[in-house]
């Protein structure tokens, strides 16, 4: 029977038997907080991490070069599938892949997914490594509750949650996946790294959070605060733009072109948004990405409507392609196409609402 003690004593031999190692981490907090545990526990068995690479899931094609990469590769937070349908590429290769997406079982040595013991309950990377390899770094527990959190995993682990923030006198809050807390602040430093020098910054907050020794110390970072601050300040500034410049249309939906230099910005932007006086509204964030690419991100929190199926209707119309989730949604399209755009998207809304304004 599989399950965690099995896979334990699995990656255990795995970290025994081999040398070197390459860490490959999905590029977002749950897999830097999974690569920094993961890092730990390599080096309390006296061995050494000598190359990381914080990937994309669409880094996964024919064209990735791993041969500057050691022999025994770890890939954590990234789909097993994902793995398992670019299985060639780690031919040759020693691989152990931590994951807690859909189950999949990719021809490793190594797989570990809680869903493999019948174990549904969401466990993002960093609480499944915490669990993992507790023997060796047990007093990490805030590391994988930063990654936890950040990765919306607080209202389903909220006995860790609590454990956590007790034996560090913190209050957990109220928030529903329990973030409005210093661990959940935390993750944000973090991902704002990634947000605003992406790669290299994911490099940069997994080097930092293996330097410092304690909470207070990762939190008092100049890099993560300045970089943290100076987000915050395009977002103010967004926002002033978004109130005074987006084209409202039926009080429902805002349309707004984005300056494509600070694109970057367009998924945290329609959060905030959609949490200060946004949330029963239609926002539409458009940029051009590309001469010939218009990109567009959608949020309806509130509003119940099925923004794939609008867009599937949109694009019976016109040229262009989108998906997602109903309150969550993107597309492209050509960017001469936008007032096009714009207009059936309006039609097809509006006669979708599922409730009168
Ligand atoms: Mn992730």
């Amino acid at each position: 029977m599989t399950n965690l003690s099995t896979q334990y004593t699995a990656v255990m031999k795995f970290l025994k038997d081999n040398d070197d190692f390459s860490i490959f981490y999905h590029l977002d907090c749950d897999g830097i907080t999974s690569a920094a545990l993961l890092t730990e526990a390599i080096n309390r068995l006296g061995k050494r991490v000598y190359a990381y690479r914080p990937t994309n899931y669409e880094d996964f094609k024919p064209h990735l070069d791993l041969s500057d990469f050691s022999k025994n590769i770890i890939i954590c937070d990234v789909a097993g599938t994902v793995v398992g349908r670019n299985i060639s590429l780690f031919s040759g290769k020693n691989l152990c892949v931590l994951d807690h997406h859909e189950l999949a079982e990719p021809e490793c040595d190594v797989y570990v997914n809680p869903k493999m013991w019948g174990d549904d309950v969401y466990t993002p990377c960093a609480l499944l490594t915490y669990r993992l390899l507790e023997g060796l770094v047990k007093d990490l527990d805030w590391v994988s509750l930063i990654g936890t959190l950040s990765d919306a995993g607080g209202k389903e682990n909220k006995d860790f949650v609590f454990d956590v923030c007790k034996k560090y006198g913190v209050e957990p809050g109220s928030h529903e996946f329990l973030l409005d807390n210093i661990f959940g602040r935390a993750g944000e430093l973090i991902n704002n790294m990634v947000i605003e020098y992406e790669r290299h910054g994911a490099d940069e907050a997994l080097g930092i959070l293996l330097l410092s020794k304690s909470l207070k110390e990762l939190m008092d970072n100049e890099r993560l605060r300045s970089t943290t601050e100076k987000i915050d300040k395009n977002i103010k500034s967004l926002i002033v733009e978004f109130a005074t410049k987006s084209e409202k249309r039926d009080n429902l939906i805002y349309f707004f072109e984005m300056d494509p230099e600070k694109r970057r910005y367009a998924s945290t932007l329609s959060t905030v948004l959609s949490m200060h006086g946004y949330g029963d509204r239609v926002i539409v964030i458009m940029t051009k990405v590309k001469n010939s690419v218009e990109k567009i991100s959608i949020r309806a929190s509130n509003v119940g409507i099925d923004l794939p199926d609008i867009l599937k209707h949109v694009f019976k119309h016109m040229k262009g392609s989108g998906g997602g989730h109903k309150p969550a949604a993107g597309a492209q399209i050509e960017p001469n196409d936008k007032e096009k755009f714009k207009k059936l998207f309006v039609e097809e809304t509006m006669v979708r609402l599922e409730k009168p304004l």
